[in-house]
Parts: C-alpha cells; sequence; structure tokens
C-alpha cells in the first residue's frame, strides 16, 4: 500500500501523535519540565506504533518511533569533516585569562574591555557534529582528531535532547551543530545503580559512561544510557540568514530545538571573563554534570572571522581550567609495593574519596625521604590532590586534626613480597629488596617492563597476565615467554584460544625489534629510552655495548659516570648475559645499526612538544627526535631549542613566545624529521661503502 491509499483521518492523526510526542519530549528533555504524565506519553506512543505498524508506508526517519535502529556490524565508518573541528587553547590563571583578551584586541585594534564575550561552563563530555538537511538529521560524528572522526550517527539518534527534526520555521537546507554530550550526575547514579543489580557495567565516572555509551554498535545500549547534549556553535548554515553574534546563533539553535547550557552568560572585557570563571567555580558543585572550566568565546561573528585561528584553535576562545581538586580524607595504611630493580615505595592507602570524578583509594608517597617532608603518620587526615588525569597526591597532613592514636610509618625489614632482606645504599633515597629477581614482584615488574610500549611492545600481554604466569611459575625470565605455548596460555583464567594465539602472534612480532628498544628492554639501572637510543646509536651493536670499558660509556655525551657504572656492572653480572643470549637464542633480533661518533642532526638540542599531534603520537615524534640526537624536555626554557605546538597549546606556547623560542606547526615539523632523516640515512649509506 503506498501513502496515497492511506486514509486522511489516519495521515492527520499520525502527524498529530508524531506533534504531540516531538512537543512532550522536547518539555521534558530540553526544557526540564514535564507537562504530560507518563501514563498518556506511554499512550501515544504506543497508539503510533500500532498505526506505524498497519500502515508502514507512513514511517519516516524523523518519527519518535524511529530513534532506536539496527546494531552496526563491524566498525564506526569514518566522516571527514567538511569544516575542521578546531581545539581550544587553555588559560590556567586570571593574568593568562587577561593576556588573552589584550592579545585579541591588539590583533582587532579595539579596548579590551569593549570587547563583548558568550561564557558558559566547559562541560567534560564528548564533542559531536550533528548535520541536518533541510531539517532532517542525517549525521552524527566524533570529534576524532578533528578533521576525521566516527559516524554515529544511529547512537545520536537515540539522545532526546538531540532533535531528529528542527523546529520552528526558517529551517536551512543545511545546518552543521556542534556540541556536547555527556551524562548528568542524576543520570549517571541512576545507570550505575541498575548496572549494579543487573551486574552489569558500572563506569568510574560520567565522563568514561558517556564516552562508553556513544562508542556502541548496539544503538539499544546507548539509547538505555541517560546521554544528554548541550549545543555549543553552529559550524555550517545554507538558506538560511546567519546572525551577527554567536549567542544570538545560539538563541536560534534553541527556536530548532536544541539545548544550550542554561549558564550562558553575556559579559564585557576581561573582568567579565574572569568573574564568570569565578562564579563557575562556585556554582560548579551544585551543577548535576561535571565541568573543568569555562569556555570564552568572542561574541562578534565578525570579529571571530578576522581573528581567525593558530595551530589549529581558534584566537577568538579560550577555555578557563579549573585548578586540580583537593580533598580531605583518612590515610588508613601504607603498604610497600616492589618495583622492577627491588625499589620499596610508600603507597598510602585511603579510605576512598571521590575527587574530580574518579574515586581515589591509592596515592603514592614516593620514598620514605617524602614520608619524612610531610611528617604523615597512619591515621593522619590528607588532603589529596588530583588534576583531571593526573596520579592522586598527598599533598599535605591536615595537623590540626591529628588524631591520638596515630602511627609511625616504617620500612620494612624484609621484602613484603619475598622475605629478602631489604638495603638501603648509602647515598639513595631508595630502599631495595635484595632478592633480585628471585622475587616474584621484582620478577613481575622487570616482565611488565619488557613488554611495555617503549621496550618491546607486546600487545596482549597486561599486567594480570603477567601476574598469573609468575605466579604459576610458567616465566620467570623474559625469554621464557617467546617459549609459551597457544595450548598452555588457553587455559589460563581470562583466556581462550584465540586470545592466545592472539599472544603467540604478538610475541613473535615482537621478536624483530631495534637495538634501542632492546637496550631499554632488558632494563639496565637509568637508562630510559632516551639514553638507550643514544648507546644504540653510538655503540651500533649490543656486543660494542656489552665489551665497552668504563671511560669508554662516559665518553657518551649525556652519560655520566653513575649510569655509566650501572651499565658497565649490569653487563659484568653473568645472569644478565645469560638472558641477552638466551633472548637472541629464541630469535630477537634486530637491524645492527652503523656506530657513529659523528654528532647527530639534532645532537645538543632541546626540544619540546606541546599540544595535540595529528599525524603521529607524542611518543613517535620523541623517538624520532631522539634518534636524531635531540633531548625531548618537558617544560620550555631558555635552552629550549624549538617547540612543535599543536591544537590545545596552552601555556608552553606562550612561554615560548614569551621567550622567543622557535615554534613550528605538525606540518613544519614533519617536513623538517623527513630532511635531517634524509641527512642521516645518506650519511649511514655512504659510510657503508
Ligand atoms: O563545553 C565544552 N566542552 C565546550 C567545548 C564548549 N562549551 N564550547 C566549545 N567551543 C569550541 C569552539 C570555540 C571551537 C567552537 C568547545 C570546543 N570548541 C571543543 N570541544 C572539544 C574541542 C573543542
Amino acid at each position: 500500500m503506498s501513502s496515497h491509499d492511506i486514509p486522511a483521518d489516519i495521515t492527520n492523526e499520525v502527524a498529530d501523535l508524531r506533534r504531540r510526542i516531538d512537543e512532550a519530549n522536547h518539555r521534558y528533555y530540553v526544557e526540564n519540565e514535564s507537562d504530560i504524565p507518563d501514563n498518556d506519553y506511554d499512550r501515544l506512543m504506543r497508539r503510533l506504533q500500532a498505526l506505524e505498524e498497519q500502515f508502514p508506508a507512513l514511517v519516516t526517519p524523523e518519527s519518535p518511533t524511529q530513534r532506536v535502529g539496527a546494531p552496526l556490524s563491524g566498525e564506526f565508518p569514518s566522516v571527514t569533516h567538511s569544516v575542521r573541528m578546531l581545539s581550544l587553547d587553555n588559560a590556567f590563571s586570571d593574568d593568562e585569562l587577561s593576556a588573552f583578551v589584550k592579545r585579541a584586541a591588539t590583533r582587532l585594534g579595539s579596548d579590551p574591555e569593549s570587547l563583548t564575550f558568550c561564557c558558559e561552563p566547559k562541560l567534560d563530555g564528548l564533542a559531536v557534529s550533528l548535520i541536518y538537511r533541510d531539517g532532517k538529521l542525517v549525521q552524527g560524528a566524533t570529534r576524532g582528531d578533528g578533521s576525521t572522526g566516527e559516524d554515529i550517527t544511529r547512537n545520536v539518534r537515540t539522545i532526546r535532547s538531540i532533535p531528529l527534526k528542527l523546529s520552528g520555521h526558517d529551517v536551512p537546507s543545511l545546518l552543521e551543530v556542534r556540541g556536547e554530550v555527556f551524562i548528568g550526575h542524576s543520570g549517571f547514579e541512576g545507570m550505575n545503580e541498575r548496572a549494579r543489580k543487573e551486574n552489569g557495567k558500572v563506569f568510574a565516572n560520567p565522563r568514561n559512561a558517556a564516552a562508553g555509551s556513544l562508542r556502541q554498535l548496539d544503538p539499544s545500549i546507548t539509547n538505555d544510557r541517560p546521554l544528554e547534549f548541550f549545543a555549543y556553535q553552529v559550524a555550517q548554515l545554507e538558506g538560511a540568514e546567519w546572525a551577527d553574534t554567536h549567542s544570538a546563533m545560539m538563541a536560534r539553535l534553541r527556536e530548532f530545538g536544541f539545548r544550550s547550557n542554561p549558564e550562558l552568560a553575556i559579559v564585557q572585557g576581561a573582568s567579565g571573563i574572569i568573574d564568570f570563571c569565578q562564579r563557575m567555580g562556585e556554582r560548579r558543585a551544585s551543577l548535576d554534570y561535571d565541568i573543568d572550566g569555562a569556555v570564552l568565546k568572542i561574541d562578534s561573528l565578525a570579529q571571530q572571522a578576522e581573528l581567525g585561528f593558530v595551530s589549529r584553535a581558534p584566537r577568538w576562545a579560550i577555555a578557563f581550567k579549573f585548578p586540580a581538586e583537593e580533598r580531605i580524607t583518612t590515610l588508613n595504611d601504607v603498604e610497600f609495593q616492589v618495583g622492577r630493580i627491588g625499589t620499596l615505595t610508600p603507597v598510602a592507602k585511603l579510605e576512598p574519596v571521590q575527587v574530580a570524578g574518579v574515586t581515589v583509594t591509592n596515592a603514592t608517597l614516593h620514598n620514605m625521604d617524602e614520608v619524612a617532608r610531610l611528617d604523615v603518620r597512619i591515621g593522619d587526615q590528607v588532603i589529596v590532590r588530583r588534576a583531571g588525569d593526573v596520579i592522586p597526591q598527598i599533598v599535605k597532613v591536615v595537623i590540626e586534626q591529628r588524631p591520638d592514636n596515630t602511627r609511625d610509618i616504617v620500612m620494612p625489614e624484609r621484602c613484603p613480597v619475598c622475605g629478602s632482606q631489604i638495603e638501603r645504599l648509602e647515598g639513595e633515597v631508595a630502599a631495595r629488596c635484595s632478592g633480585g629477581l628471585f622475587c616474584p614482584a621484582q620478577r613481575k615488574e622487570s616482565l611488565q617492563h619488557f613488554a611495555s610500549r617503549k621496550a618491546l611492545d607486546i600487545d596482549g600481554l597486561g599486567e594480570k597476565l603477567i601476574d598469573v604466569l609468575v605466579e604459576r611459575e610458567m616465566v620467570k625470565t623474559p625469554a621464557d615467554l617467546f617459549r609459551l605455548g597457544v595450548a598452555e596460555l588457553a587455559e589460563l583464567p581470562r583466556m581462550a584460544e584465540k586470545s592466545a594465539s592472539n599472544l603467540v602472534a604478538a610475541l613473535d612480532k615482537a621478536r624483530s625489534t631495534t637495538l634501542a628498544r632492546f637496550i631499554y628492554a632488558i632494563g639496565i639501572r637509568e637508562v630510559g629510552e632516551a639514553t638507550a637510543a643514544v648507546l644504540a646509536t653510538r655503540f651500533g651493536s649490543l656486543d660494542a655495548l656489552m665489551s665497552a670499558e668504563l671511560e669508554q660509556l662516559m665518553s657518551v655525551p649525556d652519560i655520566g659516570p653513575i649510569v655509566a657504572r650501572h651499565i658497565h656492572t649490569f653487563f659484568r653480572q653473568q645472569a644478565n648475559v645469560d638472558t641477552v643470549k638466551a633472548l637472541q637464542d629464541e630469535g630477537v633480533h634486530w637491524e645492527e645499526v652503523e656506530a657513529t661518533d659523528r654528532p647527530q642532526p639534532l645532537e645538543g638540542q632541546t626540544w619540546v612538544l606541546t599540544g595535540t599531534l595529528e599525524q603521529m603520537t607524542r611518543d613517535d615524534a620523541k623517538e624520532r627526535l631522539q634518534q636524531l640526537g635531540a633531548k625531548v624536555a618537558g617544560s620550555v626554557s631558555k635552552k629550549t631549542s624549538c617547540v612543535v605546538a599543536g591544537p590545545g597549546a596552552g601555556s608552553k606556547l606562550a612561554k615560548a613566545e614569551q621567550l622567543e623560542v622557535e615554534v613550528i606547526d605538525e606540518a613544519t615539523f614533519l617536513e623538517r624529521l623527513a630532511g635531517y632523516e634524509g641527512e642521516a640515512t645518506t650519511d649511514s649509506e655512504a659510510s657503508d661503502e
């Protein structure tokens, strides 16, 4: 039956039902007011479903019954953003906010106090793009790297505060809306509550829950999650007039049926944005969603266009980030963890406390000097700090609240794992278990190090699996890993045929490595990835390094007497020589490189990477720089040779500009790398002859 044959009263009733359901949805999910009882709503929905079932020709993708579609098989297709999704520069202080306003005003040739800003809280969710053609939602995509994201249309369609069809008049032929998808506190509590009852996945915080929910291949799962959406920008508009200001565009979006942040405010000048950030800091705890700062945008679209952007972030907007969150809790106990080379690290066991969105139960106390510096005792009230994804720290003890029954933190005399003697070497902060590779804790740590990303990078060999392998004595030394068979692995807990054979394949792949990675992987004390890279290029072969005398080692730039001694001692221990030999016998190999005394192209230079790199990972960039002889530092100083700034670069970029250090973007960086690497290979080829 075609829609022509359907009685007019049915067509009218369907249209009327959809209008009433859409309105009810909008009132509830966008305006947060419910004016229709659940029963009535359900009745409307059921009636519409019945009619659509009877007259399938009436079904359209925009019908409120069509929010949940079929699961996707495989992965999300990728989509190219026709207008790049920019990132935001950060400001961490009032001074940085003032500096931002001043820079913009100078460029615009206007008075800083006259600039108008549109301000809103910065939601800790996920940025998405929504595309509407002729008023209908046709695509939803993640931000991805800003130019390519994932097509999550089916999932965004389940979010009730995202209209499937634009409302109001003068609906544009093309509209791209960007905004943040998130889960509010009340929704989060509800979903975790349900998950606990049903033995489902319990999430650590709303952000993880939102990210996990958005990346479901089955939209019916996404549909069960309380995702919400706040619009924050119009990125494309055709077939309708642009307004003059960002805030007027946000008002248009509300007419189309979107939610924008109710805290949105228009302010003047630096003092206006500083006040707003201050106010948001105070409001933060009473909002129903997590925010990590505020976003401040110049309101005039003409001024935005005039300012443009640098290294993928607009000059007309900035994100103010709140300072790290702090909470008070009780230090219940201290345990000593045994590291790779036996170092004992005191770890604080805390009364669980929520800090910046996650429950914190452990914090490192680093070493006994730190324990003494903090003057911390078991039973103390302590202040715990966590900034974003940073490891929690104990900042200080609240001495005024010290109870009477606190206990001293004492270093044990025997290793808590293997019972060996603990030794505290003179001139060293750390105390060490003397058990060596006899100590399972040290064995586990060295295997973890060996398998880690910057070492042999063995995919699928995680901490838990290593624990089991060591506990069952299936693996004692790294070479044992390469002898593991699929059958024995498949019998382990949480393993199956598939994961076992994947691991064996990963081990096989790891057999072919580089000398630098190998030197790093074998775990010589104080030989990090950078030192390992230097040693590899200086000595060219493992044999040369193993037989190097102290003087030779010390003559390598950046290698001091202590590290030289560690390397020298390492290769004079029979056990270590045996391990290296056993690994080579198991087929671990690398291409020999030509030893060079010639200065590397970037020798003596210090580089800093900041912001997001999009063509490569930060680790890759670091490795390539180090291979060219450069040091890669974490902060900018007068000695910095060059800063590579990607989008999101904040204070380091500002510092570089202040110190007049050269700043290049990723594209330039890639060109230079290619040039230097060309230089390096031509040289070694020449020396091959
Ligand atoms: O609430 C947010 N997380 C938020 C993010 C926001 N309120 N506004 C934003 N505005 C922009 C520009 C200025 C580029 C339109 C943003 C973001 N960007 C953003 N989110 C993730 C990367 C960039």
